[in-house]
């Protein structure tokens, strides 16, 4: 699961990719990321849950559910800032971004600190980006139809609907489209359709009341976000002397969250769940979006899974720690048979049949 951290220029993108990265123990680098020169690392989220499955079958490898961050550079030009598009267009959720520290010495476009107007005007940048993708698509589809091609109609309709969400500058996560509708669009990636969460860089002048006066702001747009302070928790990662650093973050009156928590908070808002997979040798959790299907969710696994992908046999996570074996789970009733239409639900125990 990708998580492209992106937002406005100079916000703190990277200061925040830096302080995740120092403080994920088990950093790696993939081969084709190196390629691309992307600045990316995988950080493991520590779920519970699974330390409870190593409890039921010890030996066998845990695997924490992944959350690959990746740093989305924003750039000027001609006075119009703009996030590298090809590269969020690849990210799963995006993690914006938002300045909330004043430092003269680092420039902010817009002049002043104001993350509600800031969000606006990245939430614009999206928006204008997906309605040129959509113009463009649109004008293909439409010479299809012309020609006769009926099979296109459907995708069509869809585009419609989208364009004029995008006119009337609504992103496109709004709409509410069916998986069907989604389906049709979702080669092209549209990036107001991607899960998104706040994230506001707080400098250390800004103190828990300033915080939650911008969360009471925010939240009369309905908008959510998580504070973090990027460049202290990256400071303070720096610092191995944990008294001294407990006296410092004292005397300056705030209190960190720390990667575990930031983590934990992404995910619940943006609707990421883990399902777990319980192996002959590996016991496993996967990050996946909040309603997918059993076969998209078996993708995750591997292609094959989803490509011949038969049924679906789940445990909801609270029955299996009560029957604590496989067995005593089926006699209790507690194994259910699902089919391709299934949602996965947060902390299924999930065995694929497939056929390839
Ligand atoms: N005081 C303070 N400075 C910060 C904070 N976060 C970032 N900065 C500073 O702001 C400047 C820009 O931070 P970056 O993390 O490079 O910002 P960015 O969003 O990655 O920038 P681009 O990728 O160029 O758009 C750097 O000098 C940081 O040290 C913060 O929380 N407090
Ligand atoms: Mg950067």
């Amino acid at each position: 699961m990708k998580a492209g951290i992106s937002g406005l220029l100079y916000s703190g993108k990277t200061t925040i990719f830096n302080a995740l990265k120092a403080k994920s123990s088990q950093e790696e680098e993939t081969q084709s990321a190196k390629r691309k020169s992307q600045e990316l690392f995988t950080a493991k989220v520590k779920d519970p849950r699974l330390n409870e499955l190593d409890n039921l079958f010890p030996g066998r490898k845990i695997v924490y559910p992944e959350l690959v961050f990746v740093d989305i550079p924003t750039r000027q030009k001609d006075n119009v800032e703009k996030p590298d598009f090809l590269l969020l267009r690849d990210q799963d959720v995006i993690i914006e971004v938002v300045r909330f520290f004043e430092r003269e010495d680092v420039l902010h476009t817009e002049g002043s600190i104001d993350p509600k107007r800031d969000i606006a005007l990245f939430e614009e940048i999206l928006i204008n980006e997906d309605l040129a993708a959509v113009i463009e698509r649109i004008t293909r589809v439409e010479t299809e139809l012309k020609k006769g091609r009926k099979e296109n109609q459907k995708e069509f309709d869809v585009l419609t609907k989208c364009r004029a969400t995008l006119e009337n500058k609504k992103p496109l996560r709004t709409l509410g489209l069916s998986l069907d509708e989604e389906k049709l669009i979702r080669g092209f990636k549209y990036l107001s359709l991607k899960p998104i969460v706040r994230v506001v860089n707080s400098g250390e002048e800004k103190k828990q009341p300033d915080i939650e006066k911008l969360k009471n702001e925010l939240s009369t747009q309905e908008l959510s976000c998580i504070p973090f302070y990027g460049r202290l928790e990256l400071e303070m990662e720096e610092l191995t002397d944990e008294a001294l650093k407990a006296d410092f973050l004292k005397d300056l009156g705030v209190a960190l969250s720390g990667a575990e928590i930031f983590i934990k908070q992404i995910y619940d808002n943006t609707g990421l769940i883990t399902f777990f997979t319980v192996g002959d040798e590996i016991t496993r959790g996967w990050a996946i979006i909040k309603s997918t299907k059993a076969p998209q969710a078996g993708g995750k696994i591997h292609t094959d899974i989803e490509r011949g992908f038969i049924k679906a046999e789940i445990i909801e996570y609270g029955k299996f720690i009560e029957a604590r074996s496989f067995n005593a789970a089926k006699q209790k009733g507690y194994l259910r048979q699902e089919d391709k239409d299934y949602v996965i639900q947060d902390g299924d125990i999930v065995n694929i049949k497939f056929s390839v």
